[in-house]
């Protein structure tokens, strides 16, 4: 007999604005999946460990650090070009990828900014594996107020989260593997559609080939 081909991972990314719970469903998610037995591996962006992680550290963590926008974009699109061997392993794997932002994030917060274009922040994400679904966690403000508060970094005032929710919206409504998921309920009951939503990307996806960004 022939042996089956070892199916692939879905790429499942989290996105969504300050505070609506990115970070608190991957990492449950991840944990979720391995009772299941579903192979799976956590991952953010930025990625803070590698070389330009840690110059994107620096830059969101002191806002004195001046740096050009644009420098700045290409800088957190190379951070993620530099785990692209890494991502494609696991998938090829069969190993799941829960990821804590991506490409759109980049897109959002530098097209939040003055004088940057969306269609120049779009070029670089161009050719990186494209996620099978971004779910794409929905707060509204009232019910974002009620979370702990803001940190001290860069972008975290309510001005620019305003304008990066703007840009959001259009990247969901121009992007077929999106999905919004309201995230105003419990920690739980977001956590449930969350995994089944996975789960049937996981299937949905095992036997395709993993495409790329095409914007
Ligand atoms: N950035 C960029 O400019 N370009 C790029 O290419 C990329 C990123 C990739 C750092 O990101 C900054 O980098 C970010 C965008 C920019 N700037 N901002 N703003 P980060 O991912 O490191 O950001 P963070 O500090 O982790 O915060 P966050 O991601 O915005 O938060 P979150 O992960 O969405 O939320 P959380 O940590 O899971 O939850 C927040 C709090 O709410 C916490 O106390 C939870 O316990 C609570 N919580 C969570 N869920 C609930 C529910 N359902 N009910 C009540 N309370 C809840
Ligand atoms: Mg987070």
């Amino acid at each position: 007999a022939i042996m089956g081909r070892i199916k692939r991972g879905a790429l499942i990314v989290f996105e969504g604005v300050d505070r609506s719970g990115k970070s608190t469903q991957c990492k449950k998610l991840v944990e979720s999946l391995k009772k299941q037995n579903v192979k799976a591996h956590f991952m953010a962006f930025p990625d803070r460990t590698t070389s330009t992680g840690k110059l994107i550290d620096e830059y969101l963590r002191n806002k004195d650090c001046k740096v050009n926008d644009h420098a700045m974009h290409l800088l957190f699109s190379a951070n993620r070009w530099e785990n692209v061997d890494k991502m494609k392993a696991f998938l090829n794997d069969g190993i799941t990828l829960i990821v804590d932002r991506y490409s759109y994030s980049g897109i959002a917060y530098s097209a939040a900014k003055k004088n940057m274009e969306i269609d120049w922040c779009k070029q670089p994400e161009n050719g990186l594996p494209k996620p099978d679904k971004v779910l794409f966690l929905m707060v509204n403000q009232e019910e974002i107020m009620l979370r702990p508060d803001f940190g001290n970094e860069r972008y975290e005032n309510r001005e620019i989260q305003k304008k990066v929710f703007e840009v959001y919206q259009q990247l969901f409504k121009e992007n077929d593997n999106f999905e919004s998921i309201d995230s105003a309920r419990s920690i739980e009951d977001v956590q449930v559609e969350v995994l089944k939503k996975t789960l049937e990307t996981i299937k949905s996806v095992e036997n395709l080939p993993l495409s790329t960004l095409d914007f």
